[in-house]
């Protein structure tokens, strides 16, 4: 059985005063879930505020919303996985669509900053996911496959036990689009299908794939039923507290 998971990302909102006072309200909800992991990935001015105002015991995790792939040095404004374990971070997001998109990064820098990630000591929740023209040009499970085995690429069995898959389709991420549970169920099954041919089928059944791309209490329900989906990455509904916690109790 994979334990579900739901996971927040806040992108670039929330001052630290407000970021913690959520954190609080979700820990609080997130205490009385122990079937499901959830994770909130505040901007990284408010990771730290965001692990010390949880309890000790919290049950709910920090992620930071990306990395770099080097440890320390000369790469201003970049940021390390040593410096978010320091910051009390335990996940960490590679390759979404915006960092892919709007910041160029391509598979080859993702995987590295997987790499070093793991190295860390931190898990990585890899996005992957094509894009409409993508799709319309039937070129998905290319595309699938390609940012599945590059992003994956080198991982041994520990390491692999510590990436969670995020497929987001781009065309359905802030577009109120979401995909039909038939559209993830299909991908999901295809993406753990190239897990399988990549590591072996154990480590595919292990696999945690979770569905983005504007995941609602409307609709989560419906996702979480289907056999390959174990959980969401919620963008725009993880904003406010009702919505996430509506979400969190769905994913049971
Ligand atoms: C996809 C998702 C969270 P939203 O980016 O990663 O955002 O739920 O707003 O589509």
């Amino acid at each position: 059985m994979r334990k579900p998971i739901i996971a927040g990302n806040w992108k670039m909102h929330k001052t630290i005063a407000e970021a913690t006072g959520l954190a609080a309200e979700l820990a609080a909800a997130a205490a009385a879930l122990d079937d499901v992991e959830v994770i909130v990935a505040p901007p990284f001015t408010a990771l730290a505020g965001v692990v010390g105002a949880l309890p000790a015991d919290s049950a709910l995790r920090v992620a930071a919303q990306n990395c770099y792939c080097e440890d320390k040095g000369a790469f201003t404004g970049e940021i390390a996985p040593s410096m978010l374990v320091d910051a009390g971070c335990s996940h960490v997001i590679l390759g979404h669509s915006e960092r892919r998109k709007i910041f160029g990064e391509n598979d080859a820098l993702i995987n590295r900053k997987v790499h070093a990630a793991l190295a860390a000591g931190l898990n990585v929740i890899l996005c992957i996911g094509e894009t409409l023209e993508e799709r319309e040009q039937e070129r998905m499970y290319d595309v699938l496959k390609t940012q599945v085995s590059e992003g994956l690429k080198g991982l041994a069995g520990e390491q692999l036990a510590r990436v969670v898959i995020a497929y987001e389709p781009v065309w359905a991420i802030g577009t109120g689009r979401t995909a039909t549970s038939d559209q993830a169920e299909e991908a999901h099954s295809f993406v753990r299908g190239l897990v399988g041919g990549l590591f072996g089928q154990s480590e595919a059944e292990a696999m945690r794939i979770l569905y983005g791309g504007s995941v609602k209490p409307e609709n989560i329900d419906g996702l979480m039923a289907r056999e390959n989906i174990d959980g969401a990455l919620v963008g725009g509904a993880s904003l406010q507290a009702e919505d996430f916690i509506r979400i969190m109790n769905f994913a049971r």
